[in-house]
């Protein structure tokens, strides 16, 4: 049992450079437009108020180890950027990642609208998410098995891409966009991953009533607070006598809001 955390401790020791198992979304990509996302391993003064910023601050690549951190919704600790990324609902924005080197657990996408069209005033441990994306165990056993997120590994140097569509039929206005790898290599004791960035879609025109373009509340979660804090799909041996036949793997946080049925997972 534990081979796979122990070879591949064993494996980066040996790396040269930052020898960390830890990473982080680096940069995000819309059609062929590059926008840089904040670096933990530069100064912040040199990063917060640039006008090419859109990405919220994260201070370290390090993990949040409980899904009641107060950091929950945008890492540690989440100052708002100056920009904003245009994209058009049905669009796609895609991930860069520099390196991803965990394996076990979903990865899941979440957008939150900012009220009054402002995301820099938002109060995070207040801010009603949704989710948009997700992908878990695709096949086989949890400890054996193919994840999406051991098919995001890289190995070879090459950047990680993880492409989401914005939903069709999603209202125009300001959102944060939330990516959170959550991995689960080490037995009961989750790692969190989230990174968030500022958006401004183009989206459906706003009907009198409000209706149109808005995510019904079932959707609606906040963090820390949309996972319980004890479940099964977060809290997990998955090398287990229990678990080592198990096929099936339930991501948390509820189901994803589809807008206008364009699959997101299609890209
Ligand atoms: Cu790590």
């Amino acid at each position: 049992m534990m081979m796979v955390p122990v070879l591949l401790a064993a494996f980066l020791a040996a790396l040269p450079g930052p020898a960390s198992a830890h990473g982080g979304l680096s940069n995000y990509t819309v059609g062929e437009t590059w926008y840089r996302g904040y670096d933990p391993s530069t100064p912040p003064e040199d990063q917060l108020n640039q006008p090419w910023l859109t990405q919220r601050q994260w201070s370290t690549i390090d993990p949040l180890f409980t899904p009641l951190s107060p950091f929950l919704s945008c890492n540690d600790p989440g100052t708002p950027p100056p920009s904003y990324i245009p994209i058009t609902a049905g669009d796609v924005i895609t991930a860069v990642y520099y390196y991803w080197l965990h394996p076990v657990g979903p990865m899941t996408v979440w957008l939150s609208r900012c009220p009054d069209n402002d995301c820099n005033n938002v109060n995070l441990s207040e801010a009603k998410w949704f989710k948009i994306w997700e992908a878990g165990l695709l096949e086989g056993t949890l400890e054996l098995g193919t994840w999406y997120q051991k098919s995001f590994q890289r190995w070879d140097g090459e950047p990680g891409l993880w492409p989401v569509r914005i939903p069709l039929g999603l209202g125009g206005g300001r959102y944060i966009i939330r990516h959170e790898i959550l991995s689960l290599h080490v037995p009961d004791k989750p790692q969190f991953y989230p990174e968030c960035a500022h958006l401004e879609v183009a989206g459906v025109e706003e009907e009198e009533d409000g209706v149109e373009g808005r995510v019904p509340e079932e959707y609606l979660k906040v963090f820390p607070g949309g996972y319980e804090g004890d479940e099964k799909s977060i809290f997990i041996d998955i090398y287990s006598e229990e678990n080592v036949n198990t096929t099936t793997y339930v991501i948390p946080g509820g189901p994803i809001w589809e807008g206008l049925g364009l699959d997101s997972t299609e890209v």
